[in-house]
């Protein structure tokens, strides 16, 4: 009998039990970012139970309809959003939150007020919806220092700043990843306990993949490094075997499958987006500090991706993620490129 693994079948570490754990190891912690944590959970399992009956509760479609009862239907994303500010808002734990369905910034009231400025994406994907397709929450996390007062630079702050960053794929399963700066660690809901349980401790991508992920149908207005590039995946000349390709179009379900099995991820500039299409804040950043700290690289095009600055707060940037060797690979395809400028 496998002790071990039963073990792991009976000693259940759920998300709250491994958060709790991480705080003993700060005894100045008040449990603060747990309850910040448990409240971005609770937003997490409504929206997974919202994505899950979609179809059924009759949540796909245009925000503005009406159902049969005269009421008005929301739209999953608008809904989610709704859900996560709510959640966010009464944990009595964030100042400042920025959303990827609100064109401003929402700056907390003061009587419930908190620390922590929050990024995120509430329902990333959102064109994968109708067709049951995965899709995705991304959070990212700042701290304010004790006791200023929150402004917008707050949040303009690059993302090797971020204390905490992951998502939530609603996909054949619900999994939160998490990172708090020491590692990535895989959380499965099991949906009978209404649990996230630890399933996939300290997360490290393999440092080379087989896989490249990119939409392909921009690739006539991409730059000569990424067109190399794809081109090195398609007809390798080390002898290599060619990558396959895989994409998804949610970048949660792109960037999970590239963590677990390796890779890269690319959402490249090209001659209609010069700046890409993620956005920096709750896209890129999250993403590129949970591949960091599972092994891997993040790289814009022009530098290592938490190092930028952003301007604005819906502000966009390409990304090219994943396996450490396959983004050495993109970075000496841009350093040529800008040798020959
Ligand atoms: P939607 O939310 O509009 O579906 O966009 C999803 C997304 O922001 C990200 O999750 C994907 O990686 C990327 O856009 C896909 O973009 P393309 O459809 O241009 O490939």
């Amino acid at each position: 009998m496998d002790h071990e693994a039963d073990a792991y079948r009976t000693d259940l570490m759920t998300m709250t039990r491994f958060v709790l754990n991480e705080q003993s190891k700060h005894p100045e912690s008040r449990g603060d970012f747990t309850i910040l944590l448990s409240h971005i959970v609770l937003g997490c399992k409504f929206v997974c139970s919202a994505v899950n009956k979609a179809g059924l509760a009759k949540l796909i479609g245009l925000a503005g309809e009406t159902n049969v009862q005269g009421e008005e239907q929301k739209k999953l994303d608008v809904l989610s959003n709704e859900v996560f500010v709510k959640a966010l808002v009464s944990s009595g734990r964030t100042c400042i939150l920025v959303s990827e369905e609100d064109e401003e910034a929402i700056f907390v009231e003061s009587s419930k007020h908190g620390k922590y400025c929050v990024v995120f994406d509430p329902l990333d994907g959102s064109s994968n919806i109708d067709c049951g397709v995965s899709i995705g929450t991304i959070f990212g996390i700042y701290v304010l220092n004790d006791g200023k007062e929150a402004t917008l630079d707050d949040v303009l702050q690059p993302g090797k700043n971020m204390l905490a960053a992951g998502y939530c794929m609603y996909g054949s399963s619900c999994m939160f990843v998490l990172t708090t700066g020491s590692g990535v660690h895989g959380f499965t809901l099991d949906p009978s306990l209404g649990e996230f349980i630890l399933t996939h401790p300290d997360i490290k991508i393999p440092k080379k993949g087989k896989i490249y992920s990119v939409n392909e149908g921009n690739a006539k207005n991409w730059d000569a490094p990424t067109a190399k590039y794809v081109e090195k995946c398609k007809f390798p000349t080390d002898g290599s075997s060619p990558k396959s390709l895989r994409y998804v179009g949610s970048m949660v379900a792109d960037v999970h499958r590239t963590l677990l099995y390796g890779g890269i991820f690319l959402y490249p500039a090209d001659k209609k987006s010069p700046n890409g299409k993620l956005r920096v804040l709750y896209e890129v950043f999250p993403m590129s500090f949970l591949l960091e700290q599972a092994g891997g690289q993040a790289f814009t095009g022009k530098e290592r991706a938490l190092d930028l600055v952003p301007k604005k707060i819906h502000e966009r940037s390409p990304i090219f993620l994943g396996s450490y060797d396959d983004v050495e690979e993109i970075k000496a395809l841009y350093a040529a490129e800008e040798k020959k400028e």
